[in-house]
This record gives structure tokens, sequence and C-alpha cells, in this order.
């Protein structure tokens, strides 16, 4: 069973594999499915269906086994699979970090995007390979595949920072983003009808 190493660590080669999304030695795997998405698209309802007729995989997230605890460098791999449910772009689920602390994430393959959100104002930067996108400290952020191709990307975060997923399924991420005719279209969203604004 892969797992986190407990300190104190030896300096580590670690070999993440773009293709396979896995990384060398692993941490943990985590997988998600249309099923562990409730209530994240707009189209609830078809989220549903889905989950129940078939379940696809969304996106997979292979850590390497660097521990998640102060003043470690944690890294994970997440890999998110092309595809629309309603029109609205997969993506990952979207957190906030609950001791606010920088992030980076450095696009290795596909196209996709990085949504952040402070509460107040919602910011879009567009990935592609070799592109690092930064969230500072207090923006929560969410990933999207907006191509036709796996999305994935490089994250590396501080082990102290923690993961606040409520915050996201409570105050939003400011935008939902959707397939549209010429290429992607931003929707503003109000937190409090669930529905565009
Ligand atoms: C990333 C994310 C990863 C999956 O490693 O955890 O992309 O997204 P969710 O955690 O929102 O499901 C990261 O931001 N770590 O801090
Ligand atoms: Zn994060």
């Amino acid at each position: 069973m892969p797992s986190f190493l407990a300190p104190p660590l030896q300096p580590l080669r670690i070999r993440f594999d773009s293709p396979a999304a896995t990384a060398e030695p692993a941490g943990p795997l985590l997988v998600r499915r249309m099923s562990s998405l409730e209530g994240l698209f707009e189209a609830e309802g078809l989220r549903r269906e889905l989950a129940d007729a078939g379940d696809p995989i969304v996106y997979t997230v292979a850590s390497s086994p660097v521990p998640e605890l102060p003043r470690e460098l944690p890294q994970s791999l997440t890999t998110i699979a092309p595809g629309t449910l309603g029109g609205e772009f997969y993506m990952t689920k979207g957190h906030q970090h609950p001791d606010p602390q920088g992030e980076i994430y450095l696009c290795l393959r596909g196209t996709g995007g990085l949504l952040t959100f402070d509460g107040a104002t919602t910011s879009w930067i567009e990935m592609t390979p070799g592109v690092i996108g930064y969230m500072p400290p207090g923006w929560a952020h969410r990933s999207i595949n907006t191509g036709d191709e796996e999305y994935q990307f490089l994250a590396v975060y501080p082990g102290s920072a923690g993961h606040d997923y409520q915050w996201v399924v409570e105050n939003g991420m400011g935008e939902r983003i959707f397939r549209g005719p010429t290429g992607v279209v931003r929707r503003p969203f109000r937190v409090d009808t669930g529905v565009p604004a």
C-alpha cells in the first residue's frame, strides 16, 4: 500500500511518469469519479445519472511519498480526463488551504485552466505545457480541462497548508467554465442560487 514517508526523510529522486500518470516511488493515489463530485457541476441531475451509469473517472492525483507535514514540500501529478457535463468542462473539486500559503502548478501536457478565487475576485490562467500557474496565499483553486486530450500538471505545495473542500462548496469559485461554440466560455456563478448570474 503506497503511503507517505515518515520524517526525517532522506534526499529523494522522484520520477513522475506522465503517460502512466504515476509517481515512483509512489505515495497515495487518489481516483475521483463522477460519484465523488456531488454538487459541484451546474447539471447536478446529469452528474447523478452518469455516476449511476458507469461512473467515469474524472481525474486522478498521484502523489510522491513526501508527507503533508510542516516544513516538507509535497508534490502531486493531477490528470484530468477530457469531457463536459451539460457543457461544463471536467474539473477538480477545488479547495482552499486552511493555512494560507502559496502553491505552484506546472502544466505538463494538454490544455487547461487554473481558476482561482479569493472570495471576491476571480482569476483565470490559461495553462499549456511549460506554463506555471502561481496561487498566492488565500486564493482557492480549481483546475479545468478545456481541451480534447488529458490535461496534466505537477503541483508543489507546502506540507502544512491543509485542504479545505467545504470552503468551495460554501463560497463557490466565482465562475463556471463551459465549452462554447468558439472556445472557452466563463460564466459568473452565484453561490446563493447555484445558477449562473
Ligand atoms: C493539488 C490538488 C489536485 C486535485 O494537488 O489537490 O489537483 O484537486 P482537488 O484537491 O481540488 O480535488 C493541490 O492543489 N494541492 O494543494
Ligand atoms: Zn492546493
